[in-house]
């Protein structure tokens, strides 16, 4: 192995290369597992298809002789080992579940570049002092059990493992249960406690918006994620005959929802378009034609960059979810409160040098999606890199991206891990540092 010393001022000519062949081609394999009809994937969180994802990524770390660990949440970590093994680690990592009707790079993108970038290090023959870790997350996506990012925010201790644990999803499955189930589909791994702290965390995705395309740009640093705020509203009426029931006496719980929902959007619309208020569920119960709907339940996303802004509408929203509407009760529980996340100024500083020295230009950007970096950046500096998706279209099966875009990203993030490997000075407190001077 060569020494890692002498990539402190490597030439760009002589830095490992990602192989974007072989990035490309992990992107089909992982589209195979869960594949829809429309050309998308459905990868639930811990459902068999995510145990595949998760198996075939283990498979391919095996080969490299990389080490997995999976903690109580179901974290998996694929770890390349550095020289300096006391060392806190470089991470990256996204995740493999999706949406129901998801496309085949949110979340997949981040994890094959942290693996793209693992072994095009192993391919040049380089170690490095600090490990490099690769995280798949558990449940990024929040679509089987809400909310999303749960296994990133137990491993910060943002959430509680108990409670999340008994988390449900809409068939009455807990994670409790389906972690077990999931267990049983993987090798068997070793034991990981809870709580991340690394070295440093980067995360490579799709932007899942449309700003880079638009601007003509391949590369955005990502400098913060909006806030979060996310409900569960519960509306209770009373179950009637649809054929007998006059509309006087009926307490209806689809139009108390419908009447609320309205409200609420009335309440929050803000002149710049920046408050994002999305009903994505509603379940309408008994759910039967001839049956008056007794209950309905939805959720409520709610995201904005500025914290106070976020603050005031959760007043609002938790006032207009009191008492009764249309002689229904209503009742609203609060599932995640997480305020927007600012990165941390010397990985992004790292993450521009990185992309300057290949020639790219970047923008700066506030995602609107929220990530795990989100909640690994309250233990770790961390920040993120995106590239583009063709026409901003996200959470859909249409998501598309470009084999040239995928490579480029990939590369500026294994130079980017390189670069923060490689900082072996005692005291791993200290924050990783950019060689270059601020602009
Ligand atoms: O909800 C989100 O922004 C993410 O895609 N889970
Ligand atoms: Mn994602
Ligand atoms: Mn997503």
């Amino acid at each position: 192995m060569k020494s890692s010393r002498i990539f402190e001022d490597m030439d760009l000519r002589n830095k490992p290369s990602i192989d974007a062949g072989r990035l490309w081609e992990r992107h089909r394999d992982l589209a195979r597992i869960g594949a829809t009809a429309g050309g998308g994937v459905n990868r639930q969180a811990l459902s068999p298809e995510d145990g595949a994802a998760r198996n075939l990524v283990l498979r391919w770390s095996a080969e490299r002789g990389y080490e997995a660990q999976l903690d109580p949440i179901g974290n998996l970590f694929v770890r390349r080992r550095g020289i300096r093994e006391e060392l806190s680690a470089v991470m990256t990592g996204s995740h493999l579940d999706t949406q129901p009707t998801g496309g085949n790079y949110d979340g997949v993108y981040g994890v094959l570049c942290g693996l793209e970038a693992m072994e095009a290090l192993d391919d040049a023959g380089v170690s490095t002092e600090r490990s490099i870790e690769l995280v798949v997350w558990m449940n990024e996506e929040g679509s089987r059990f809400r909310p999303t990012t749960m296994g990133s925010a137990v491993s910060a201790g943002q959430l509680q493992l108990a409670e999340m644990l008994r988390v449900r999803d809409r068939a009455g499955v807990t994670v409790e249960k389906a972690l077990a189930e999931h267990l049983a589909l993987l090798p068997r791994l070793e034991h990981r406690a809870l709580g991340t702290r690394g070295y440093a965390y980067v995360e490579a995705h799709i932007e899942q918006g449309p700003v880079l395309e638009n601007a003509g740009m391949r590369i955005g640093i990502v400098e913060a994620i909006q806030g979060l705020y996310a409900y569960e509203v519960e509306v209770t009426g009373f179950e009637a005959h649809a054929g007998t029931t006059p509309n006087r006496g009926r307490r209806d719980a689809l139009i108390a929802a419908m009447s609320l929902i309205e409200n609420l959007r009335q309440l929050l619309v803000d002149e710049e378009d920046q408050v994002r208020f999305t009903v994505g569920r509603l379940e309408v119960l008994p759910g039967s034609p001839n049956t008056v709907p007794g209950k309905v339940l939805f959720s409520i996303d709610l995201r904005h960059p500025d914290e106070k802004r976020l603050k005031r509408m959760d007043e609002r929203i938790l006032a207009a979810c009191e008492g009764t509407v249309e002689g229904c009760v209503i009742r609203c529980r609060q599932v995640l409160a997480s305020g927007p996340v600012h990165f941390d100024q010397g990985v992004l500083k790292i993450l521009q040098h990185a992309t300057r020295s290949r020639g790219e230009h970047f923008l700066r950007m506030v995602s609107g999606a929220t990530h795990d970096a989100k909640y690994v950046a309250a233990n770790t500096p961390s920040a993120m890199l995106f590239i583009p998706c063709a026409g901003g279209i996200s959470h859909n099966e249409q998501e598309s991206i470009t084999q040239a875009d995928a490579g480029i990203g990939a590369q500026i993030l294994c130079d980017v891990l390189l670069d923060l490997a490689i900082q072996a000075e005692a005291g791993q407190s200290n924050s990783p540092r950019s060689r270059v001077p601020a602009d």
